[in-house]
């Protein structure tokens, strides 16, 4: 038996009918462990495995709300080619066959991948050995390209490996936690959740949010730092001086194990603390009470995440990080270093497994001939990549101008995440061959696949993953896959089969993967590559089931596997085995694009309860009740001199694009700054890709998008009709297609649709009464209707025999009609025709009690 610590006989138990499964969450980077009971009748529970050392049982809302997001009426279920349903058979033998096509007409370079985060290891390592090892080629853009690749690049530049020097306990170890562009609170809960516990244990801990808004992380910490916008290279470089005029500096350590402390202190300059303040725009005290809090406190963890990424400076604002931690050696101990949270479940697996544009497998890196050979030999593959390929924004520059001829994308939805999104669009509609594998069946990509593939989806998928922390778990099939739906390591490995590769590929299970992919990282490794997991390499079926959490390193031979922590006495993976100390370059923050035309910064991330584009949490009326349109952040200050009022729709313009949003107003948000979440995809609201107004400035080093700061103008969109409708099902956005405004979102009961247009509210009314009453296919409806006449308000309800099919308002001005009353409504039979009427109120009676919002506000 694997010395696997906490290794069990089984972690699928039956109790009483019930039974349990252990298995992972697939959202964000913490890695939760999540506890799935099945009862006798199938119906599935979840709860915090309360044995997974990442959250100890606690899960956040999105986590808790696992079991509902199984929907089954948004499943893809069977391939497609070109609109038709074909088997599984015809499907491989068709992507195979023009595969081979496109390879031997256009050469090796001409073919690419597109992979994110949700995937689990297994699936990236069968691809990432098809694309280097069999097509020769480095051209897999990753989920990295947007999320990570400014810490990968950070911590190979400064460590010489992409390793994260510490883990969880070292942020409830430490005295003074400092978050730098990241919203912990909502993107990583539990993490947040087991930090906040530990500050009510110990009140003395000190927490900072260094962040241009102010975010639900900041309202918790004792300070936060509204700095401008990237203005994180030249704070940490201000630090870094403040520490070594203080005297803070660990000598020592920079000594035997740090190089490049001069030139790095060169760098900084020694710009004095009251001209630094204001260009940061904070105040001075604020700074002062920052610097002297780093300084005297050594147990402090920087932990960041896109605020620092997702920027054309990402790369440098790592390493201005990390150099502060260098230089004072707070690296590598308990409750001390630099830690770069990863987004996605499984981002970390992705790196692991090398499967981005600039890695080759395993940690081992593309330019080093050495590498090159292990990974060769090893596979034994008829070639090896030996350059770097294209990452996303270069990927679809590639296709749009023909030098990419085929794009397999599996598990991202690039039209709605990458920068000028609707130029994407362009660029697959452009492209041959565009396959997709997808778990639903309706999303902006798949629009333009040419084949569409059936994935897996959490609760059926097999295999493990790895989050922040370096931690590698077990996710588990509860449930029977939906129609033909198959896992992504199985699709990709029989296409490699069919084009003649069946010797690299003949892979009957995840556990064959990961045994394969646990003995590359082992091979002529000896302790060169800190990433080796060589001790399940010879794991039988067995063990891989019972797989219980585990670290790594775990090496052959060795006992895991406790959370081990890297650098603390040196040992860097560079020739001369010391750490690299940067000089970095601080650019004026703000943003250089902004002009007459365009005087705003649109910042862009992520609300507590839904995930990235909607696939999932947007089919929840649970998670949806927490902000339920797309909507826009501003100062009041920015609201009044655009004359915008607070609910309003807006319009946001940038060079590349124009999108309506509703108008929030907040004094979170600095004035000249607004914020946008990046979920609204063209499924689920009119006009709201954020991504379509986002510009193409990377980060040189790691080629990582500048998401979170683009020049924008804002204006109020005037529309001469509003509109409110309920229904009892998701309706096709095609009937809402020449419609300005509209959003939809579930409720307990069905889908409310917000909208609003330019066309006068009789035209609209007439319109959406047709197109509602048409899509309702109805054996026999009766329907409703009035006009109220002292507000031009238009009221209509449709029914089903005893049922209500929808509702609809229509009026010049906003819809004052109680949502959440409306939609109670669906729950009811309406047998007695004589008070059907009452639902044309739009509220409850007097004598009843409404609690809900009667306005379209998020
Ligand atoms: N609820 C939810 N959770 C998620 C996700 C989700 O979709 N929904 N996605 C997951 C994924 S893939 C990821 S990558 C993570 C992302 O997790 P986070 O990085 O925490 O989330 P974001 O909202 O993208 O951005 C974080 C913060 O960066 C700030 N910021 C913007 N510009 C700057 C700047 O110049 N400097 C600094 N210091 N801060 C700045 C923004 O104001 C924002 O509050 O979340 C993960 N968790
Ligand atoms: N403006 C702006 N843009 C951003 C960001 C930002 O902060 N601001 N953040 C960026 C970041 S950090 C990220 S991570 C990206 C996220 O961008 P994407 O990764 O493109 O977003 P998702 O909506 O998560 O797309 C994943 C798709 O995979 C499908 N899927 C889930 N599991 C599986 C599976 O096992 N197999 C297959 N084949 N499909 C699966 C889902 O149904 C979903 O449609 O957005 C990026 N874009
Ligand atoms: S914190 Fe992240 S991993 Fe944990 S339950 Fe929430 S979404 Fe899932
Ligand atoms: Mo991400």
């Amino acid at each position: 038996m694997k010395k696997n610590a906490c290794y069990r006989a089984s972690t699928t138990q039956r109790w009483a009918g019930l039974m349990k499964t252990n298995t992972t969450c697939p959202y964000c980077g913490t890695g939760c462990g999540v506890t799935v009971d099945q009862a006798v009748d199938g119906t599935l529970t979840v709860s915090g495995d309360a044995s997974h050392p990442a959250n100890r049982g606690r899960l956040c809302a999105k986590g808790s709300a696992l079991a509902e997001t199984l929907n089954e009426d948004n499943r893809l279920l069977s391939p497609e080619i070109d609109g038709q349903q074909v088997s599984w058979y015809q499907a491989i033998d068709h992507v195979s066959r023009a595969l081979e096509e496109t390879i031997e007409a256009y050469g090796r370079e001409s073919v690419a991948f597109h992979i994110s985060g949700q995937l689990l290891t297994e699936d990236y390592y069968v691809i990432n050995k098809l694309v280097k090892g069999w097509f020769g080629t480095a051209n897999i853009a990753s989920n990295s390209d947007l999320s990570m690749s400014s810490s990968i690049v950070g911590h190979q530049r400064a460590f010489g490996t992409d390793t994260v020097p510490g883990c969880y306990e070292d942020l409830e170890a430490a005295n003074l936690v400092v978050m730098v562009g990241s919203n912990l609170a909502w993107c990583h809960p539990v993490l947040h959740q087991r930090i906040l516990a530990e500050k009510q244990r110990r009140p003395e801990m000190f927490l900072v949010v260094i962040d241009p808004r102010r975010t639900a992380t900041a309202d918790c910490a004792d300070l936060h730092l509204a700095i401008q916008p990237d203005g994180d290279c030249l704070l940490f470089n201000g630090l870094l001086a403040y520490l070594a005029s203080h005297g803070k500096l660990d000598e020592h350590y920079l000594e035997h194990h740090v190089s490049g402390l001069k030139d790095a202190l060169r760098a900084v300059g020694d710009m004095p603390m009251p001209r630094l303040a204001e260009r940061l725009g904070i105040n001075l005290q604020q700074l002062e009470i920052f610097y002297g809090r780093v300084a005297f406190t050594p147990k402090t963890v920087t932990l960041y995440s896109q605020g620092v990424n997702q920027s054309e400076s990402g790369s440098d604002k790592v390493n201005a990080i990390i150099n502060c931690h260098l230089a004072t050696g707070r690296i590598g101990k308990p409750g001390m270093g630099p830690f770069s949270i990863s987004g996605q479940s499984n981002a970390m697996g992705e790196r692991e497994v090398g499967s981005l544009a600039t890695m080759l497998a395993a940690h081992m890196e593309l330019d080093k001939p050495q590498h090159r050979d292990i990974v060769q030999h090893f596979w034994d593959s008829p070639r090896i990549a030996g350059k770097a390929g294209l990452s996303a924004v270069e990927l679809f520059d590639a296709i749009a101008d023909g030098r990419i001829k085929a794009v397999w994308i599996l598990g991202g939805n690039p039209v709605v995440s990458l920068p000028q999104a609707d130029r994407i669009k362009a660029a697959l509609q452009s492209c041959p061959l565009v396959i997709v594998s997808e778990v639903a069946s309706r999303t902006d990509t798949l629009d333009y696949a040419t084949v569409r593939l059936p994935a897996l989806s959490w609760g059926e998928k097999d295999g493990t993953t790895s989050n922040s922390e370096r931690c590698i778990s077990r996710q588990r099939a509860v449930k029977a896959p939906l129609g033909d739906a198959r896992a992504d390591w199985w699709a990709v490995s029989q296409v490699a089969c069919r084009m003649g590769f069946r010797c690299g590929f003949n892979f009957s299970s995840a556990a064959e993967i990961f045994r394969e992919h646990a003995r590359l990282s082992a091979s002529d490794n000896h302790g060169s590559r800190h990433f080796d997991i060589g001790a399940c390499g010879s794991f039988s079926d067995e063990e891989y089931q019972s797989l219980q959490p585990f670290y790594w390193p775990w090496r052959e031979g060795r006992t895991s596997v406790k959370p081990v922590r890297f650098f603390a006495k040196g040992h860097y993976r560079t020739p001369d085995n010391k750490a690299r100390m940067l000089p970095i370059a601080a650019a004026r923050p703000g943003n250089r694009d902004l002009s007459d035309h365009y005087p705003l910064v649109l910042n862009t991330g992520r609300i507590r309860d839904q995930w990235h584009a909607l696939s999932r949490t947007g089919y929840s009326p649970r998670l949806s009740a927490h902000l339920s349109e797309p909507f826009i952040t501003m100062h009041p200050y920015d609201a009044l001199i655009h004359g915008i009022a607070d609910g309003d729709i807006v319009q946001i313009r940038s060079p590349h694009a124009a999108i309506l949003m509703r108008a929030m107003l907040s004094d979170e948000q600095t004035p000249g700054q607004l914020f946008a979440p990046i979920h609204w995809s063209d499924e689920f609201a009119s006009q709201a890709r954020v991504d379509s107004l986002i510009g193409s400035r990377t980060d040189p080093h790691s080629a990582q998008p500048a998401f979170k700061n683009q020049a924008v103008s804002l204006q109020r969109f005037a529309a001469h009709s509003h509109g409110y409708a309920m229904l009892r099902h998701k309706p096709d956005r095609q009937l809402f297609a020449d419609v300005d405004y509209w959003a939809m979102t579930p409720v307990i009961g069905g889908w409310q649709i917000e909208f609003a247009s330019l066309q006068e509210a009789r035209e609209l009314d007439t319109s959406m009464a047709m197109r509602l009453t048409k899509s309702m296919q109805p054996c026999c409806i009766e329907p409703l209707s009035c006009l109220d006449h002292a507000n031009g308000m238009r009221r209509m309800a449709v029914f089903e025999q005893d049922r209500l099919q929808f509702l609809l308002f229509t009026s010049e001005t906003p819809v004052p009609v109680s949502r959440s009353w409306s939609a109670a409504q669906f729950e009811a039979l309406w047998n007695q025709r004589s008070t059907r009427w009452r639902l044309l109120a739009g509220r409850p009676s007097i004598d009843q009690p409404d609690t809900g919002r009667s306005t379209a506000t998020v």
